[in-house]
């Protein structure tokens, strides 16, 4: 890695050292809510842009050049990965997510595919041609769904409020279960460091949905394979542990890994902080903020701020993806504010 990304403030609070300014990047910081990304996808479905590598360097880069941010996420998705575990994965006209053949039984585990993540290749490329398109100082970071986020969605077929599908599985079968999230796993692992090999600096889980579990089926059902997935990566880059609903669930995803963990919004920064002692947090603006003034945004962004006191390894980020209504002025506004306010 070159000095001037190893020394980048993203990359510096990912290891806890001093920065001279607070880094900041947002959750689903590419996206509908920028007028450029409509256009783009007026002409190219979702799915085939994920699988340009060239439109996935030119989407990434430019959300990072509008905003102003100190870090880029690869555009992609964290479903991909469920067509070579042998799922059909399509967007309907909304984009929510739809699976056509849906994991409900033991049978449906067995008839999963043995993946082989070379089916991803694109995914590599695209991290290749970003990495060349992004600014020298600006960290890339590669992602993959954590296993629960991604068995929920493989079980469901869709989105989903209460799991039920997922849940049913996972009281019924645990063999069944457990045989699903070592799948996931094993493909994540394998997949995460294809990202690594091909050039990211960071790696991100997200754990969006398993906050529908408490603490002692988080223990039970994925603590281990969520370890087990976090201890099989290259240990070359830092990974961020990200999940939203995890009030209850912090101090076990700590335990599962990650050099940081990523908060949602129902939490306040320094309690977090102090109940998961010697790690990196990032977070944790409640994205509806972003409609508000720049003032208001402001005022919010200096409160998480001061709850982090200017002390080593805090990253700035919204508590979850950025909504497709957000004024894109108000998301610079928060960056801009983030910077000067934390100025050393
Ligand atoms: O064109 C479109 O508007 C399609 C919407 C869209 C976008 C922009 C989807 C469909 N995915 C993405 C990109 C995306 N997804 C990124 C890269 C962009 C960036 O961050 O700048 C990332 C990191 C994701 C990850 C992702 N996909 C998550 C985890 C993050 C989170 O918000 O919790 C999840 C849950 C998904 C599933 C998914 N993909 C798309 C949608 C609309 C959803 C959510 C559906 C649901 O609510 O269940």
């Amino acid at each position: 890695m070159t000095p001037a990304l190893h020394d980048s403030p993203f990359l510096r609070a990912c290891r806890r050292e001093p920065v001279p300014t607070t880094p900041i990047w947002l959750l689903r910081q590419a996206g509908r809510y920028q007028s450029w990304y409509q256009e783009i996808r007026a002409r190219v479905p979702f799915l085939d842009l994920c699988k340009t590598p060239d439109l996935v360097a030119e989407v990434t880069t430019r959300a990072v050049e509008q905003l102003g941010v100190d870090a880029a996420i690869l555009f992609s998705d964290i479903l991909l990965i469920v067509e070579p575990l042998g799922q059909e994965l399509s967007f309907e006209k909304g984009d929510g997510p739809a699976i056509a053949n849906p994991v409900r039984s033991g049978k449906d585990v067995d008839r999963l595919r043995t993946p082989d993540v070379g089916e991803l290749g694109f995914v590599f490329e695209a991290v290749r041609r970003t990495r060349a398109a992004l600014p020298a100082t600006i960290p890339l970071i590669g992602f993959c769904g954590a296993p629960f986020t991604v068995a929920a969605y493989m079980c469901e077929g869709s989105t989903s409020r209460d799991f039920l599908l997922t849940k049913a599985l996972m009281v019924r079968d645990e063999g069944a279960w457990h045989a699903l999230l070592e799948r996931i796993t094993m493909a994540s692992i394998d997949y995460l460091n294809g990202q690594i090999d091909a050039g990211v600096q960071a790696v991100q889980l997200f754990d969006s949905w398993v906050g529908a579990l408490g603490p002692a089926d988080y223990r039970r059902y994925v603590l281990p394979h969520v370890r087990r997935l976090v201890q099989g990566l290259r240990p070359l880059v830092p990974v961020i542990h990200f999940g939203t609903g995890t009030a209850a669930l912090l101090e076990l995803m700590k335990e599962a890994g990650g050099d940081v963990i990523g908060l949602d919004f129902r939490v306040e920064l320094d309690e977090a902080w102090q109940r998961l002692g010697d790690v990196a947090v990032m977070g944790n603006l409640d994205p509806a903020i972003l409609m508000a003034t720049p003032e208001v945004i402001r005022a919010r962004a200096r409160r998480i701020l001061d709850q982090a006191a200017f002390r080593p390894g805090h990253i700035f980020n919204l508590g979850h993806g950025i909504f497709q209504e957000t004024p894109v002025e108000n998301a610079i506004a928060l960056v801009d504010a983030v910077h000067e306010l934390s100025a050393r």
